[in-house]
């Protein structure tokens, strides 16, 4: 190995060109230790980078990016790319408030073509990279780099469906670890392993042979026979029969940290004239022990200390997933009916637990949101008790069906939305903005929001009892370190909480509920007195409680963690409305319908004016402005 660090000589892909395999190896142990540094300070997707690095140089050699097109699935898998096409500077802000984001980012660079974020895409957008490709005469290669995980997701079939048909020139490199973000699941992925391990075939192949051999004077009718039979095993078990009969060509599977087999195999690739899938093992974790050990855990990992792999800060306060989960398990004790299900995150959204007490009972069924719900509307049907546990960004996938599978029948699925609200260093695709706006104008569903994680272990409790669908939404990250009640309580469906008297009302929906409290607080000191409402429903609201207290106010604030059009304050505004209340002054605080910059969800509050100074300080404002005070 060189004593000369090769990384920082790298501005452009073009620096590649000129190395040798053995300095691409060299390159790509300095990318990964950038890679390690960086994640252990800013978290972020570390498994599945250090599983592409020499897959991403390979691509980066081979190719010619700009001019040719690389678009990744989810994108969580782009640092090493990120690394090599100048932005090595910006990659110490990896996450950071101003700083680069973790997945391809058009506005970042022209190597980033296709903002991902959520899975099983690739495959859609560079056949339609291709045929834009053909039909304006240009010649360049279009590869879509796709994970075993994403293929579980239902669009990347409607893709391949296409693709098939189609036969344009693409390339489609599949990057197989057996993983998603836990263990892989599912038919196909239990058919890309069976193409790895390649045993079943050799075996029958073998006990052909040794029947042959066994049997020597029965002479060639039988050997045709047997070679019939041998070639219809073949066609049922021969690697990448499945894609083959797609009609993509299919070449694997490839050891996927050997820089030389993945070179020769894109080279091939690169010319071919149709459709073709490159099969690609990777390991995730790759070269950081604790990360190849534990690659749920590195998934998406919070700063960490790279000695032990134990993460920086760990948390004290219970989290509203873990809360949710615990919840869950703790419900499912005693009643059979309760079935979770989750779309490819067990540990994300708290339900290991019950997971691991009842296998029978939980089901992962992949990144398949819409198969999800349509899922459980069948078993509510036939009269279980299913819970959907899905982050709040990705049931945006589930619309239709939550609306026409589950509320146009009325059926009683909960659907549990984590990560509800601004979410952070994820960025723009992974904001939990838009699901109340979605969700409040379906038929016969219950939307509802806790205050704290003691709430939320009632509401889920109540949920189960309502008999209709239920939303409930909760934010990633700690709760507020309440103490948990012992027994469950039932909340009557659309009943609030007043919290602190007053004349003018701040209605607040969910966490931000905790951050209207201090706000009114800050405002007291100045002599302004507001009432504060825990609204803990968006639909139904309390028609008895909001109506009396308006009636009294001059002012009515509302403040919610979702976006302001069809949100929340809407809902109140409506709901006033249909009440003949419309005396008072009405102001909703909420996100605006944007894109928020990445950062902590501290920062983002901040600048989108939601913290609890800032609240204080509109609120004044407004006072001032309506001459009221
Ligand atoms: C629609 C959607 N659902 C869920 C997720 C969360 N998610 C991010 S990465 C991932 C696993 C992806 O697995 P794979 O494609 O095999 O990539 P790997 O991380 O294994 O490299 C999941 C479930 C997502 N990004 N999009």
């Amino acid at each position: 190995m060189s004593p000369e660090k090769i990384l920082p000589t790298i501005s452009g892909p073009e620096d590649l060109k000129k190395l040798s395999i053995k300095e691409l190896a060299q390159l790509a142990a300095e990318i990964r230790a950038r890679i390690i540094e960086t994640v252990s300070r800013t978290g972020g997707h570390l498994a599945s980078n250090l599983g592409v690095v020499e897959l991403t140089l390979a691509l980066h050699y081979v190719f010619d990016s700009p001019r040719d097109k690389i678009v990744w699935d989810v994108g969580h898998q782009c640092y090493t790319h990120k690394l090599l096409t100048g932005r090595q500077k910006e990659f110490s802000r990896l996450r950071q408030f101003g700083g680069l984001l973790g997945y391809p980012c058009r506005e970042e660079s022209e190597h980033d073509v296709y903002n991902t974020g959520h899975a099983s895409t690739a495959l859609s957008a560079a056949l339609g990279l291709a045929v834009a490709r053909d039909r304006n005469r240009e010649n360049h290669n279009v590869i879509a780099v796709v994970g075993d995980g994403s293929l579980t997701g239902g669009v990347a079939y409607e893709a391949l469906n296409q693709i098939g048909h189609l036969r344009e020139r693409l390339i489609i490199v599949l990057n197989y670890n057996e993983m998603s973000i836990s263990p892989n699941v599912g038919a196909l992925s239990r058919y890309l392993s069976y193409l790895v391990s390649g045993q079943p075939y050799l075996r029958i192949k073998e006990q052909a042979k040794s029947v042959l051999r066994s049997i020597p004077k029965l002479g060639w009718p039988l050997i045709r026979a047997a070679r019939a039979l041998e070639d219809m095993i073949k066609k049922t078990f021969f690697p990448g029969i499945f894609f083959k009969e797609l009609g993509i060509r299919y070449i694997g599977p490839i050891h996927g940290h050997s820089l030389h087999s993945l070179i020769e195999a894109l080279e091939n690739a690169r010319n071919y004239p149709g459709p073709i899938l490159i099969h690609c093992v990777t390991q995730k974790g790759r070269g950081y022990r604790p990360a190849q050990l534990d690659p749920e855990k590195f998934h998406s990992a919070s700063p960490f200390n790279i000695s032990t792999g134990q993460p920086l800060s760990p948390g004290k306060k219970m989290s509203y997933s873990r809360a949710f989960g615990e919840a869950v398990a703790e419900l499912g004790r005693s009643d059979e009916k309760i079935i979770a299900i989750t779309a490819a995150m067990t540990d994300g959204t708290g339900l290991n637990r019950f997971a691991e007490e009842n296998p029978d009972r939980f089901f992962d069924v992949g990144i398949a949101e819409q198969h999800a719900v349509n899922f459980a509307a069948g078993l509510a049907i036939a009269g279980l008790k299913p819970v959907v546990a899905i982050y709040s960004t990705f049931l945006q996938r589930a619309y239709d069906q939550i609306f026409h599978e589950v509320c146009l029948m009325d059926l009683p699925v909960v659907f549990a939305l984590d990560r509800a609200g601004i979410v952070g260093e994820d960025g723009p695709t992974h904001q939990g903005s838009n699901d109340i706006a979605y969700l409040r104008h379906l038929p016969n569903i219950i939307l509802m929001a806790p205050k704290d994680e003691n709430e939320l272990r009632h509401m889920v409790y109540s949920a189960f009892r309502y008999g209709h669908p239920v939303a409930i939404r909760f934010p990633k990250g700690p709760g507020l370190g309440v103490p948990l009640d012992k027994e469950f309580r039932f909340i009557p469906a659309g009943q609030a909480e007043l919290l602190r008297p007053g004349q003018d009302l701040l209605i607040a929906y969910g966490h931000v509920v905790s951050i209207a409290l201090e706000a009114a607080r800050k405002l007291q000191e100045e002599g302004l007195l507001l009432a504060v409402v825990n609204a803990r429903f968006a639909r139904p609201l309390d028609e008895i409680m909001l109506p009396e207290l308006a009636r009294k106010a001059r002012v009515i604030f509302t403040l919610e963690e979702g976006v302001i059009e069809a949100g929340f304050g809407s809902a109140v505004r409506e709901m006033l409305d249909r009440n003949q209340v419309y005396q008072p002054a009405f102001k909703s605080f909420g996100l605006p319908a944007d894109i928020y910059p990445v950062g902590k969800p501290e920062e983002i509050r901040k600048v989108l004016g939601l913290d609890a100074d800032s609240l204080a300080e509109a609120i004044r404002d407004f006072y001032k402005k309506q001459k009221l005070l």
